[in-house]
C-alpha cells in the first residue's frame, strides 16, 4: 500500500531542502535524476521545473513522486532547491509527478502537472498555486482540471504547457498518444473557458507539447516518434510548428532535437539574457537511463525566417565518470573485441548494443577483470557497469567485485554495494569515499559462458 504524507510532514520536508550547487556541464545536475523539464524566467532567474525520477538500477517503469525546482543566474551554474511539489500535496492523487509546467498570472505561479488520480481513469492534470516561483505551492483546485471524463480529453492527459498571451487569454495544450488537446482557461486559470478541441497541423504528435511565442509567431514543439526521426518509435525527436493563432491551425516545420539518449524526449524552450535555449532530458548522468533520466541545456538558434535550427547536443565535460581519464587493462580480451570500450563514454541502450565496440573475453571463463589506473590518485563514491551479452558465448555474469590497490595487493573495496548483474542497465556499486590510483572490477561467468562489459564507469 503507498503510504501518503501528511501535507504538514510534506511542508516541513520541503522548507528543510538543503540548497545544492549542481553541475555547470550537461547533464545540469547528476546528484539526483531529473526529467520532464519546463522553464520560467523571473527577473535575472531562469527557473527550471523538473520531474525527478526514482526508479532503482534497471527499473523497467517510472518512479516520480515529487518535482524538484532547478535555478541559475547564468544558465550554466546551476541550484538545486529541492522538492517544491509533491503528490502529497494532492490528495486525490496516488502516483505518476509526471511533466509539468508553472506560468505566471497576476502575482501567482501556477503549477499544472499530470498525476494519476485515485478516481476512475488514469492520468488527470492538477493544478497547484504559489506565491513565488519557489513556492510554497498548494492544490488550486481539490480535484483535476482535466480528467478522462473531460469531453474530447486527450487518450492520455498528461504533458501539459500553458501560455499566456499578450491579451491576457491563457491557452493550455496538453496530451500523448498522438492525441494533443487545446483550450482556453478562465483568468482564474484554473478553469477552462470553452470546449476543449483538438488542433490541427500538429504533424506526428506523440507528446510532451510546450508553447511559446517570438515575434509575433506562435510555437508548439512536442515530441514525436516517427520513423522519419527516430531509429525506433521506443525514441522520441523533438518536432515543432508555428501558427498565426494560438489555437491553430498549425503548420509543421520539421526536427528541432534529434533523438536523445534516453528513450522519452520532452523540450521546453526559452528566452534568458538575450540567448535561446532548448532544455530537455538525456539518460546521459553516470547509472542513467530511460526512467534515470537527467535534464541538458544546449542553445538555440533561430533563422531569420523564424524556423529554429536543429540543436546541438552537448555533452559536458566527465559527468563526475573518472573512468574516461583512465588507463585500462584487463586479464583477457577477446582479439576481436576492444577493451578500450570500457571507457569510450558510451550510453547502450541494451546490453546486445553494438553501436560502440565492446570488450569481451570470450572463450574465458571462471573469473576474469578489468582495471583502471590513473597517474594521480583519484577519490571515488560509486562505479557503474553495463554489461554485456551477445546470447551467444558471452552472458551476464555470475558475479562481480569490486577491488582497489592497496599499495602492496589487490584488496576488496571496503563497504560495496552489492555488484549487480541485471542486463540493460547501468548496475550501480556504491561504497564510502576511497582514494586510489586503481580500481580493478573482478567479474566471475556463469558455467559454460565467458564475460563482456560495455561500458564501466569510476564515479566521483
Ligand atoms: O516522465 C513521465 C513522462 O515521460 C512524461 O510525462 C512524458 O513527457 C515523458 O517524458
Amino acid at each position: 500500500m503507498r503510504r501518503h504524507w501528511p501535507a504538514a510532514l510534506a511542508a516541513i520536508m520541503l522548507a528543510l531542502t538543503v540548497i545544492t550547487p549542481a553541475s555547470a556541464v550537461n547533464p545540469i545536475i547528476t546528484s539526483i535524476y531529473t526529467a520532464d523539464p519546463a522553464a520560467l524566467v523571473v527577473g535575472n532567474t531562469l527557473y527550471l521545473y523538473t520531474g525527478h525520477d526514482e526508479a532503482p538500477p534497471g527499473g523497467t517503469d517510472f518512479v516520480m513522486r515529487d518535482w524538484m525546482v532547478l535555478s541559475s543566474t547564468d544558465a550554466t551554474n546551476w541550484t538545486n532547491n529541492g522538492p517544491r511539489l509533491s503528490l502529497a500535496n494532492f490528495p486525490w492523487a496516488q502516483a505518476n509527478a509526471w511533466a509539468g509546467e508553472v506560468e505566471p498570472r497576476n502575482g501567482h505561479y501556477y503549477w499544472y502537472v499530470p498525476v494519476d488520480g485515485r478516481g476512475p481513469g488514469w492520468m488527470n492534470i492538477g493544478v497547484a498555486v504559489g506565491d513565488s516561483p519557489l513556492g510554497p505551492f498548494h492544490d488550486a483546485i481539490g480535484g483535476p482540471l482535466i480528467s478522462d471524463s473531460t469531453p474530447n480529453s486527450s487518450p492520455l492527459n498528461i504533458d501539459p504547457t500553458v501560455f499566456v498571451d499578450d491579451d491576457g487569454q491563457a491557452y493550455l495544450y496538453w496530451g500523448s498518444f498522438w492525441g494533443v488537446r487545446a483550450a482556453r482557461l478562465n483568468p482564474d486559470m484554473i478553469s477552462l473557458n470553452g470546449p476543449v478541441v483538438t488542433p490541427q497541423g500538429v504533424t506526428n504528435f506523440w507528446e510532451a507539447p510546450w508553447m511559446f511565442k517570438r515575434n509575433g509567431i506562435y510555437y508548439l514543439a512536442y515530441a514525436a516518434n516517427d520513423s522519419g526521426c527516430v531509429s525506433s518509435s521506443s525514441f522520441a525527436c523533438i518536432r515543432y510548428a508555428t501558427a498565426s493563432n494560438p489555437m491553430g491551425p498549425w503548420t509543421h516545420r520539421g526536427v528541432v532535437l534529434d533523438q536523445v539518449s534516453s528513450t522519452t524526449n520532452h523540450p521546453a524552450i526559452i528566452e534568458f539574457n538575450g540567448q535561446w535555449y532548448m532544455v530537455y532530458h538525456t539518460a546521459d548522468a553516470p547509472g542513467g537511463g530511460n526512467f534515470r533520466r537527467s535534464v541538458a541545456v544546449d542553445k538555440l538558434f533561430f533563422n531569420a525566417d523564424g524556423t529554429m535550427q536543429k540543436v546541438v547536443q552537448t555533452r559536458g565535460g566527465t559527468g563526475g565518470n573518472l573512468a574516461l581519464s583512465a588507463t585500462p587493462s584487463t586479464s583477457f580480451v577477446s582479439s576481436w573485441e576492444n577493451l578500450a570500450a570500457v571507457n569510450d563514454g558510451f550510453t547502450p541502450t541494451s546490453s546486445a548494443d553494438r553501436a560502440h565496440p565492446v570488450y569481451g573475453n570470450w572463450p574465458q571463463q571462471g573469473t576474469q577483470w578489468v582495471e583502471y589506473r590513473w597517474a594521480n590518485p583519484v577519490t571515488l563514491t560509486r562505479s557503474a557497469v553495463y554489461w554485456f551479452d551477445d546470447n551467444q558465448g558471452i552472458d551476464l555474469p555470475a558475479s562481480c567485485q569490486l577491488q582497489f590497490w592497496n599499495g602492496s595487493a589487490y584488496v576488496a573495496v571496503p563497504g560495496q554495494s552489492t555488484c549487480g548483474v541485471a542486463p540493460n542497465t547501468f548496475n550501480t556499486i556504491t561504497f564510502p569515499a576511497l582514494t586510489t590510483t586503481r580500481l580493478r572490477l573482478n567479474i566471475t561467468s556463469r558455467s559454460g559462458f565467458s564475460t563482456g562489459v560495455l561500458e564501466w564507469q569510476a564515479l566521483v
